[in-house]
């Protein structure tokens, strides 16, 4: 199916309208895409509504949880450049049990996307920042997208959207995804992220001195169990923390087919040439 970016929605493609340009909504045809993005966040933060705004798919929206209980995926083209969109389920860390969470976490962390948006709720902010924060941990090409405004103009909440980029170190968009108010916006600022446009400088906790060269030391373990496993720091510390599902899967050899498996499900059946090879070489 491709969409022909009609701003009237078009009864022979079959997609909803696009209600802006320059943008193509391709629904379900990933193929021969260049970048792939994931969409992150807590659950009814609007991520799926994001995701339909682009990518001109119907993926249920709906104020329920466990909706999105695997990642769908749809694509759309943006100023020439395709991109793979996929839509994560909900989740409000990377750390906890839930098979949803690891579904966001794994993508994430082992199938390395060009971008992460992490969709967060405009009138409840605070609590969606830890995403945020840890998202940030592991990528630095994070966009913000601050969604629900229109809600949070209703109950009276203003928010500096300047200044919380400027406090997160990576670029933040207002958006109300349901009437596409922002997404033209969105999807020229992660375009931009990608395309290295926009750098991005993720505020981070500075590490203690001691907890840095524990991890030093934990990171060349970790390659031993799971060559070219990405993200090694990022396990390192769970191991410190004392992670025993983490420990697990590092003993027991999952967590290298783990990231096996996600990297080939960013290539794609239709072959996308990345430099992942690259970036997955051991340190
Ligand atoms: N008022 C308003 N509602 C929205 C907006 N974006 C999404 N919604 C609604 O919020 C609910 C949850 O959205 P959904 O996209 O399913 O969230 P998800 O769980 O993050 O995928 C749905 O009822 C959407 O129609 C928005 O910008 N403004
Ligand atoms: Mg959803």
């Amino acid at each position: 199916m491709s969409g022909c970016g009609s701003a009237q929605g078009c009864s022979s493609c079959g997609l909803a309208p696009t209600p802006f340009a320059p943008l193509t909504q391709l629904g379900l045809n990933v193929s021969g895409y260049a970048h792939v993005v994931a969409l992150a966040g807590n659950p009814n933060t609007g991520k799926s509504t994001v995701f339909n705004a682009l990518t001109g798919l119907r993926q249920h929206t709906g104020n329920w949880p466990g909706k999105t209980v695997t990642r769908a995926e749809g694509a759309f083209i943006h100023q020439n450049v395709r991109y793979k969109l996929v839509d994560l389920p909900g989740t409000y860390s990377l750390l906890s049990a839930s098979t949803d969470e690891e579904v966001a976490r794994d993508f994430i962390l082992f199938g390395r996307p060009d971008c992460v948006v992490v969709v967060v709720d405009a009138t409840n902010l605070e609590r969606n920042l830890n995403l945020v924060f840890q998202v940030m941990e592991i990528t630095n090409q994070a966009v913000v997208c601050v969604n629900l405004l229109d809600e949070a103009r209703r109950k009276g909440i203003a928010i500096d959207l300047p200044a919380l980029g400027e406090r997160l170190g990576v670029p933040v968009v207002g958006t109300a995804a349901r009437r596409g108010e922002g997404i033209p916006e969105l999807i020229a600022t992660v375009a931009d992220v990608i395309a290295g446009r926009r750098t991005c400088a993720p505020r981070r906790l500075p590490t203690p001195d001691k907890l840095r060269a524990a991890v030093d030391e934990v990171v060349p373990l970790v390659h031993s169990l799971a060559p070219g496993l990405p993200n090694a720091r990022w396990v390192a510390y769970r191991l410190i923390e004392g992670d025993l599902r983490i420990r697990r899967a590092l003993a027991n050899g999952e967590l290298a087919a783990l990231a096996e498996r996600e990297r080939a499900a960013v290539r794609g059946h239709d072959g996308r040439t990345t430099d992942l090879e690259e970036t997955l070489a051991p340190a």
